[in-house]
Formats: C-alpha cells, sequence, structure tokens
C-alpha cells in the first residue's frame, strides 16, 4: 500500500525537493511515489499557451480550463482527492494533513499568475474530493511552494515515514498546543542552565514540566489555539499554570 502523490505544474523543476531527505527515502522504502508531471504537455498549441486574460477584466492571467481538463483525466485516479493551493483557499492545517494522510493518494494542481479557471475545480468535483487550500495570510506567486510545505506534512504521518512513532505524535498541533522547549548536553552552557526538573529523573515532574511549559507557550504566542480549544481539554493543574 503505497501512499501515491502526483503533482501538475507548469514550473516541473521547482518540485525536485520532492526527491530529497525524507520524502526521498520514504520513496526508495516504497512507502510512497511521487510523479511531477509538466502541465504544457497537454497544451494543443504551437506556443503551449496555458493561461488568458480574466473574463470581466482586471489584472494578470488566469489558466485556461482545456489543458487542465486533458492532464487531471491522465493522471488522477477515479475517487483521488484534488489539492488545489490557492490564497484563497480554506486553511491547511495539522488536522487536514492528517486526514489526507489516510487517503491512498493526492493530486495538486498548481496555479500560477491568478489562479485556474474556477470551472476546472468545480468540474473536477464530479470524480472525488476537491480541497482548495491555503498555507497561510500571505500570498505566494504560485502554489509549488505550498504543494512542498504541504506534502511533507502529510507524509510523514504516513505509517513508517518517520522512524519514531512519538515524534509525530508529541508535535506542536498534534494536541493543539505548542510544543514547549527542548534542552541536551552539556547541561550548562555560557551561564545557561538546563531546567533541573529535566535531570531529576522524576518522569511525572517532567511531564507536568512540560505540559506547563506547552501551555505558557501557547497562550504567548497563539492566544487563538488556546481559545479554540474543545471544552475539558484543560484541566486544573493547566490552568493553574
Ligand atoms: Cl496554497 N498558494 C498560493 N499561491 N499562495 C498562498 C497559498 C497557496 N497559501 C498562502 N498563500
Amino acid at each position: 500500500m503505497t501512499f501515491r502523490i502526483d503533482v501538475l505544474t507548469i514550473f516541473p523543476e521547482y518540485l525536485a525537493p520532492l526527491g530529497q531527505s525524507l520524502l526521498g527515502k520514504a520513496a526508495q522504502r516504497g512507502l510512497v511515489t511521487v510523479g511531477v508531471h509538466d502541465l504544457r504537455q497537454w497544451t494543443d498549441d504551437v506556443h503551449r499557451t496555458v493561461d488568458d486574460a480574466p473574463y470581466g477584466g482586471g489584472p494578470g492571467m488566469v489558466m485556461r480550463p482545456e489543458p487542465w481538463g486533458r492532464a487531471l483525466e491522465a493522471v488522477r485516479p477515479p475517487g483521488i482527492r484534488l489539492v488545489v493551493p490557492t490564497p484563497a483557499g480554506r486553511p491547511f492545517t495539522q488536522a487536514v494533513a492528517a486526514q489526507w494522510a489516510t487517503e491512498p493518494g493526492l493530486v495538486f494542481a498548481c496555479g500560477r499568475y491568478e489562479g485556474i479557471d474556477q470551472r476546472v475545480a468545480d468540474w473536477a468535483a464530479g470524480a472525488g474530493p476537491v480541497s482548495e487550500v491555503s498555507i497561510g495570510d500571505y500570498v505566494l506567486a504560485g502554489g509549488e511552494s505550498a504543494v512542498l510545505v504541504m506534502v511533507e506534512a502529510v507524509t510523514r504521518l504516513i505509517p513508517g515515514v518517520v522512524g519514531n512513532a512519538d515524534s509525530v505524535e508529541f508535535d506542536s498541533h498534534a494536541d493543539g498546543l505548542l510544543e514547549g522547549p527542548s534542552y541536551t548536553r552539556p547541561a550548562a552552557w555560557r551561564d545557561l542552565e538546563v531546567p533541573p526538573v529535566l535531570l531529576s529523573g522524576d518522569h511525572a515532574a517532567i511531564a507536568r514540566w512540560r505540559r506547563a511549559q506547552s501551555l505558557r507557550r501557547t497562550a504567548d504566542r497563539r492566544p487563538d489555539l488556546l481559545a479554540a480549544l474543545p471544552d475539558g481539554a484543560l484541566d486544573a493543574a493547566d490552568r493553574a499554570a
């Protein structure tokens, strides 16, 4: 059961990092397979045109639907989710990554310019789930770098891709809180000491300290995450921290 990722783009070389490091090893071990496809393969004119001016006027160019229709018919298996990166999308979160990691694979459609003709996503919804998603509240020139981000977030949740399952379970965001600080040897460095509880050997005390640090950091850096926790997520000890 290998997780299949296909990416459609007019800049296939931008996706070269998908062959590297964590994902490269997962691919070698047969856990993940990746295909990157040049959208221009599915153009039908000598200039290999993929874009045109927007109906109704306005700045920039819109990607024409015809190459996308042919490309998706060729590359996307029935029922496989189509992901369209766009700053106008729903937020891509750890919960979204976790859901996608349970599916058999994903197809990513990278838009450039002012995006892809909306009829592509609307038509594609007839053949399986379609997710128009944003990786944050800023504007990128195209979806390629967002795809690199999303592929990394999803593939590390696929069983066997990350060596230590605990490093996934205790991640920032896995429980809706930020991870607290980490330390290693030496115990004192340039007059700065590792918090003594971490050297105490008292595993219950260490777990309580880490939980408190996680809550403090979340309150300080991401109060929106604390406010979004479900009722009952915090106990009396948490509130005291
Ligand atoms: Cl997913 N795509 C683009 N083009 N810009 C973005 C984005 C995605 N997320 C935030 N900005």
